[in-house]
C-alpha cells in the first residue's frame, strides 16, 4: 500500500509534467495561426501553475478501491474535480484565441486543434473517474485506458507533433512537406479515435484492463469485434507514423530552404538564423513588446515581432508579459 501511495504521489504529477509543456506549445501555435494575441494570457499562466500545484494533492484518485477511508477518498475526489476549473479556463481561452481569428490550417495548427479537442474529451472522462462512486465501477476497466490515452496521445503527442512541424524550419532551416504533414495528421487523428474511443465503450460495459489470462476474453466474447477493430486501428495508427518519419528525415536534406521566420511568428527565436548558430543570435536583439502582438494596429503586417522597433514617433511600449 505504501508503495502504491509513493508511486502515485510521484506519478500523478509526472503525468502533468508531460502535458503542461504541451499546453504552452499549443498556446504559441494557436496564437500564431489564428493571427491573434492569446486570449487571457495571465489566466492561462495562473491556470498552468494551478494545475501544477493541484497535481500534488490528487494522487489518491488512483486508489479509491484500495480500501481507503471514505473521508480521505472524498477529499481526493474534490481536489481532483477542482483540476477541471483551470483546465476549463485554458480550453475557454484557446477557443477565445481562435474566435474571430484569421485561422491558417497549417499542419502545426491542425495538430494544435486536435490537441484542444482531444484534451476536452480526455478531460471530461477524467471527471467521470474522479467521482468515487463512478470510479468504483470503472476502476481497472478500459475506460481508464481510454481517458489516459486521450490526454497523453490525443493531447500531448499531438501537441508534440505540431511543435515538431512548427519549429522544424528553425531547427534545420528547411520546411517539412505540408501535404505529407496533413496526410500524417488526418490518418493519425482518425486511427487514434478509432483505437481509443472504442475503449470508452468497452470500459463502460466492464471490460477489464491488464488481462494476463484468456478467461476474461472468453467471458467478454461478444466484445471481440470491438477489440479486433481497436487492434487494426492501433496497427494503422502506428503504420501512419512512417509518413512522419519519412517526411522528417527527407526534409532535413531535401525540404525547401526558408529564412528566419517562415510562419510570420512574433516570438524572439524567429529573429535568429535558421538554424541558429553558436550563441543563437547573429546580432544583439532588443525586445520591445510581448510575444503575442498579432494584428497590432501599429503596423501594416498582421504580425509584429518582439525585436521590431516601433514605428517612428511612437515611444517603445514596455513589454507587458
Ligand atoms: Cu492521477
Amino acid at each position: 500500500m505504501l508503495w502504491q501511495h509513493l508511486f502515485w504521489f510521484y506519478s500523478h504529477p509526472a503525468v502533468y509534467i508531460m502535458i503542461l509543456p504541451a499546453m504552452g506549445m499549443v498556446s504559441d501555435m494557436v496564437a500564431c495561426f489564428a493571427r491573434k494575441p492569446i486570449f487571457g494570457y495571465k489566466p492561462m499562466v495562473y491556470s498552468i501553475s494551478g494545475i501544477a500545484g493541484l497535481g500534488f494533492i490528487v494522487w489518491g484518485h488512483h486508489m479509491f478501491v484500495s480500501g481507503m477511508n471514505p473521508v480521505l477518498g472524498m477529499t481526493f475526489m474534490v481536489a481532483t474535480m477542482m483540476i477541471a476549473l483551470p483546465s476549463a479556463v485554458k480550453v475557454f481561452n484557446w477557443l477565445g484565441t481562435l474566435w474571430g481569428g484569421k485561422i491558417r490550417f497549417t499542419t502545426p495548427m491542425l495538430f494544435s486543434l486536435a490537441f484542444i479537442s482531444m484534451f476536452i474529451i480526455g478531460g471530461l472522462s477524467g471527471i467521470f473517474m474522479a467521482a468515487t462512486p463512478v470510479d468504483i465501477f470503472i476502476h481497472d476497466t478500459y475506460f481508464i485506458v481510454a481517458h489516459f490515452h486521450y490526454v497523453l496521445f490525443g493531447g500531448t503527442a499531438m501537441a508534440v507533433f505540431g511543435a515538431i512541424y512548427f519549429w522544424f524550419p528553425k531547427m534545420f532551416g528547411r520546411m517539412m512537406n505540408e501535404p505529407l504533414g496533413k496526410l500524417h495528421f488526418f490518418l493519425t487523428f482518425i486511427f487514434l479515435n478509432g483505437t481509443f474511443f472504442t475503449m470508452h465503450i468497452l470500459g463502460a460495459v466492464g471490460f477489464p484492463r491488464r488481462l494476463a489470462d484468456p478467461y476474461p476474453y472468453m467471458t467478454f466474447e461478444h466484445l471481440r469485434p470491438m477489440n479486433v477493430f481497436m487492434t487494426w486501428c492501433a496497427i494503422a495508427m502506428v503504420a501512419s507514423q512512417a509518413i512522419f518519419a519519412a517526411n522528417f528525415f527527407l526534409s532535413i536534406f531535401f525540404g525547401p530552404k526558408v529564412g528566419r521566420n517562415p510562419w510570420g511568428a512574433n516570438s524572439l527565436e524567429w529573429a535568429a538564423p535558421s538554424p541558429p548558430g553558436h550563441g543563437n543570435f547573429d546580432f544583439q536583439p532588443v525586445v520591445y513588446r510581448g510575444p503575442y502582438e498579432y494584428g497590432s494596429p501599429e503596423v501594416e503586417t498582421d504580425y509584429y515581432p518582439q525585436n521590431q522597433p516601433p514605428p517612428p514617433g511612437r515611444a517603445a511600449v514596455k513589454a507587458e508579459h
